[in-house]
């Protein structure tokens, strides 16, 4: 074991960051009754307010509610029971709820953080903010360690395993040693412009719509918040962007027929996202276990990455709690597998919406495939309710 003089912890699970995936598993493995320790390189109040996702899935709403930290998504949230996709100024509604019998919950991530931090904290699960130099140790040994600085301060935690749960640019994925993960990737050759409006949605449900001028997302966040993206260079500059050409912009990729469009509204928050599909394979080295954007990312056309960041953990909170309890060490050895299969899925799902939806700079004869794709899912029952099975996603995976 490697030299160190300051502060010394120990615990049975190490959870390195403190976004949905690393949240939910310290609350799952709470309810296991085993104990764990999380540690976040940015503050509370950062990541309280840091702006993502926004649908969540049946099955992830269920387990918030299960895990009792449904309360507020239920009040606030909004159901949702089906989408609505735009081509040829026309938009065609897909129905959930005929189709899959399920709906959907709009409810963004950073409420979702919110809830889960307050459980954490509520619950006397130790939970550090602010902390620097994360570094692993032994995770190819049976005894593992996060170091950490603290307020200046060097610590160590001793733990039974890591999870690392630190996103697409966190450090645990690169301390795996070269040549055990294999990396799929793909990036997409375009971005999304995002806003949030202050401004009354205007329809009840999401509009994708694909225009001769690009893609474009209508979304929301709550009754008076509205969320619009826009496909863009994937290093597209904000300053480029002033308010009045960003509603020009929207407003050209919405026409619709029948005169729909966005309301209006100031603009409260403006970024821009790459979008690229990621996976590593496996999900797990030695007493290291992967979990959410840290494994594997997809683009956002598809809602899915919070969704399978929640599935990821309940999977691995299963296998940990089978190797402590039942002395079982079957399921901790299947994790990547299993989550793998969902992951594919996914990317699988969010490729297609993607490549449906977006403007590539595509052959005449694709552009028109496109269109026929766009008619055909929206036309044929069978092909639209194979969407909407897809976009209300699987059911959360239980205990083998
Ligand atoms: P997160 O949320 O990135 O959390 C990782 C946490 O780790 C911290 N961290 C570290 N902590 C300790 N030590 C280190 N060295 C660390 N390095 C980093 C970070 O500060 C952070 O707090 O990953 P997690 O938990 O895996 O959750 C994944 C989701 O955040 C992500 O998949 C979704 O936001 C993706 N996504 C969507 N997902 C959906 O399911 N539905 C959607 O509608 C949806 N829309 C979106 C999206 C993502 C978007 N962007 C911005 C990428 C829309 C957008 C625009
Ligand atoms: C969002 O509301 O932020 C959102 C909704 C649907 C998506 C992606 C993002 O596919």
């Amino acid at each position: 074991m490697h030299e160190f003089e300051g502060k010394r912890m120990r615990t049975q699970i190490g959870i390195v960051g403190a976004g949905p995936a690393g949240l939910v598993l310290a609350l799952l493995l709470r309810q296991r009754g085993i104990e764990a320790v999380v540690l976040e390189t940015r503050s509370r109040q950062y990541v309280e307010q840091r702006l993502r996702a926004g649908v969540l899935e049946h099955g992830t709403v269920e387990l918030l509610n299960q895990l009792g930290v449904g309360d507020r998504m239920q009040r606030e949230g909004l159901q949702h029971h089906g989408i609505e996709l735009g081509f040829n100024r026309l938009r065609h509604r897909i129905d959930f709820d005929a189709l899959t019998g399920k709906s959907i919950t709009v409810y963004g991530q950073h409420e979702v953080v919110r809830d889960l931090i307050q459980a954490v904290i509520e619950r006397g699960i130790p939970i550090q903010f602010d902390v620097g130099d994360v570094g692993l140790h032994g995770i190819d040994t049976e005894h593992p360690c996060i170091s950490y600085t603290s307020d200046g301060a060097a610590h160590e935690l001793d733990c039974d395993f890591v999870a690392g749960c630190d996103g697409f640019h966190g450090v645990c994925r690169r301390h795996v040693p070269e040549g055990v993960l294999t990396v799929y990737e793909h990036t997409y050759p375009f971005g999304w412009l995002g806003i949030l409006a202050q401004a009354a949605p205007s329809r009840d449900e999401l509009v994708y719509m694909h225009s001769e001028r690009g893609f474009a997302l209508f979304s929301m966040r709550s009754p008076s918040v509205t969320r619009l993206y826009l496909q863009s260079r994937p290093d597209e500059d904000l300053a480029e962007w002033p308010n009045d050409r960003i509603w020009e912009e929207l407003f050209l990729r919405f026409q619709c027929r029948d005169g729909w469009r966005p309301a209006e509204g100031p603009i409260i928050s403006k970024s821009v996202t790459p979008l690229r599909s990621f996976v590593v394979e496996p999900m797990q080295f030695g007493r290291l276990y992967l979990a959410g954007d840290a494994a594997h990312i997809v683009p956002p056309t598809g809602a899915k990455g919070l969704n399978l960041a929640v599935a990821d953990v309940s999977v691995l909170a299963q296998g940990i709690s089978a190797r402590y309890g039942k002395h079982d060490a079957e399921q901790l050895k299947s994790y990547s597998q299993r989550c793998l299969r969902r992951v594919w899925n996914a990317q699988r799902f969010s490729w297609r919406m993607t490549s449906l939806l977006h403007l590539f700079e595509a052959s005449p004869f694709e552009r028109r495939r496109q269109i026929a794709e766009l008619d055909h899912v929206t036309s044929s029952t069978a092909a639209a309710q194979a969407l909407a099975q897809d976009y209300v996603g699987l059911p959360m995976p239980v205990a083998l």
